[in-house]
């Protein structure tokens, strides 16, 4: 197994200083940095392969098909998908879920019909619900958070009902850390009739995600959080949803027999992806794909457990500091919190001076800012490059900002 300094020494953004001081990344749940292999594997295919997809008679489109393809097979190993037609490339998470909803969601939804989510949704996937709601005139229901920004699964069996078709909900919150009964939830959701559409774009970069365990008949997650690159995502259907879904883009690649009044589709997934993919996008998810493997998901978990553990211990050092979501045993690695009496982005300024990123602000969150009551908030959030090295900095940062804002926290 490899060790952390060997994991974090593939990753060359990581080498380099920043401010003067060593480049300490505590934002991998906005977007993650890329490994050598995954940077070396696109190039590779701009150099050796590249052509456009599913329509060349020539070698090098066969290449590039080939290397796009499977890219897809990959994708579905590693979520445990029964086949790669169940893998929609998309442009990442926000893209899948819109996708769910303007097909499916268009069909299945009519008026007061439920549709059940959460207030810890981040706003990709609340947006496209909300707004499904509105234009049929469904019932959007919230599942009451507990304090400890939990929900339970009580809330659950009570608000999905017979009038409930979709069940919306995030596998983990960006901004609680909290891990979400998505299994119990699709179970609950399909005795009462409803589907389920997970948001996994904080789920499968960190843990182990298997979708036929979970049963859910959706799932969507991005690339760039998953040391692959930007502008490649994943929307995971069951096949028979997708088969009987209709395209939400009409163009090239996504057709059968086109006729000057009526056309008809390829089958799915292809039938979703019309126009030019992200070919590069897919190939070098592919090789995230292969790079997350060879770690080992269940490492990338332990490890980010262990981390999210000692940050949190470290951080009740300085009691100025409130932090929100639930306690490590459910929460995944990252620490949402504010300096009591201080803007976060004061807070991440100050950081950003000692080398340390972090986000802040209302992480596309903003019905979740209001439960919280806080306009804002900061965010440190861990990946498999993190060391102990780095909370240690996050500390000794935060400490100095205490310190530099002394006079507003009082
Ligand atoms: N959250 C964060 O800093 P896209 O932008 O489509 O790749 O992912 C959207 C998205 C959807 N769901 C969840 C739970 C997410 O965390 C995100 C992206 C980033 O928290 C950017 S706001």
């Amino acid at each position: 197994m490899k060790t952390r300094e060997e994991i974090r020494r593939e990753f060359p953004i990581l080498q380099q200083p920043m401010n003067g001081k060593r480049l300490v990344y505590l934002d991998s749940a906005a977007t993650s940095q890329k490994p050598l292999p995954v940077i070396e594997r696109i190039a590779r295919y701009y150099s050796e392969e590249n052509a456009n997809v599913h329509r060349g008679v020539y070698a090098l489109a066969g290449r590039a098909t080939e290397a796009f393809e499977g890219a897809r097979e990959k994708v579905a190993r590693f979520i445990g998908a029964s086949s790669a037609d169940e893998i929609v490339f998309t442009r990442g998470t926000t893209e899948g879920i819109n996708l769910v909803a303007a097909s499916l969601g268009r069909r299945m939804v009519g008026e007061g019909d439920e549709i059940v989510i959460t207030p810890m949704e981040h706003h990709s996937n609340l947006i496209p619900w909300q707004q499904l709601a509105l234009a049929k005139g469904a019932v959007l229901k919230y599942l009451p958070l507990q304090p400890d920004g939990t929900i339970r699964l009580e809330d659950a069996e009570r608000e999905i009902t017979e009038r409930t078709k979709i069940v919306a909900v995030a596998h983990v919150s960006n901004v609680l850390g909290t891990v979400n009964p998505v299994k119990e939830m699709a179970r609950i959701a399909h005795r009462k009739g409803a589907l389920i559409v997970v948001d996994a774009a904080q789920s499968v970069p960190h843990m182990p995600v298997d979708v036929r365990d979970l049963d859910c008949d959706f799932l969507a997650f991005s690339g760039h959080k998953m040391c692959g690159p930007t502008g490649i995502g994943v929307l995971y259907g069951k096949r028979e949803w997708l088969s009987q879904m209709e395209p939400v883009y009409y163009g090239g690649e996504m057709i059968e027999v086109v006729e000057l009044y009526r056309s008809t589709w390829k089958e799915a997934p292809w039938r979703f992806e019309g126009g030019t993919p992200n070919i590069a996008g897919a190939v070098g998810l592919g090789a995230a794909v292969d790079y997350l493997t060879g770690v080992g998901m269940e490492n990338v978990h332990r490890w980010e457990q262990e981390l999210v553990r000692y940050a949190l211990d470290r951080l009740k050092e300085i009691p100025e500091i409130e932090i929100y979501g639930p306690g490590a045993g459910q929460r995944a690695g990252l620490v949402t919190f504010n300096l009591r009496g201080v803007h976060p982005h004061d807070v991440a300024t100050v950081l950003d001076a000692e080398g340390v990123a972090i986000r802040a602000g209302h992480h596309c969150a903003q019905p979740l800012m209001r439960w919280l009551g806080a306009a804002a908030t900061a965010r440190a959030s861990f990946y498999l490059y993190n060391t102990e090295e780095d909370v240690d900095a996050l500390i000794d940062a935060l400490a100095k900002a205490k310190e530099f804002f002394s006079h507003a926290i009082g």
